[in-house]
């Protein structure tokens, strides 16, 4: 079990540290901007798709939810580690704005817990 995490964990700093190092040649000068917030859309249709979302330590992030059914079941999404339970209405995408993010797994379902989702958080590499 634990040679496997590690094998995890070295995989994908491995994929994440290139893209930091072009993203911090690309930033702009000024020391202290605000850090940006990336949206990512999630489509809720028996599941949801992604069912899986990766984000780094501290990174800020929006959950887009677009809920393409009316079965009661996804009627409201919640995410009990940041104590956070949202109505989704059909057809009509709605954003939740995550806290900056520790590391570990961040859980997301129905509110009956039959669907399930999960964002991924790394820690921030060095
Ligand atoms: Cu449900």
């Amino acid at each position: 079990m634990k040679p496997l995490r590690a094998f995890f964990l070295a995989s994908t700093l491995a994929l994440l540290l290139p893209l930091g190092a072009s993203a911090e040649e690309a930033a702009a000068p000024a020391g202290e901007a605000a850090p940006a917030v990336r949206e990512i859309e999630i489509i809720v249709d028996r599941g949801y798709k992604p069912v899986r979302i990766e984000a780094v330590e501290g990174e800020r992030v929006r959950l887009k939810f677009v809920r393409r059914e009316y079965t009661p079941c996804t009627r409201e999404v919640i995410l009990p580690s940041l104590n956070i339970r949202q109505e989704l209405p059909p057809n009509k995408p709605v954003t939740v704005d995550l806290p900056p993010l520790k590391s570990g797994d961040v859980e997301f379902m129905c509110g009956m817990k039959m669907f399930r989702g999960t964002l991924v958080v790394t820690p921030r590499p060095g």
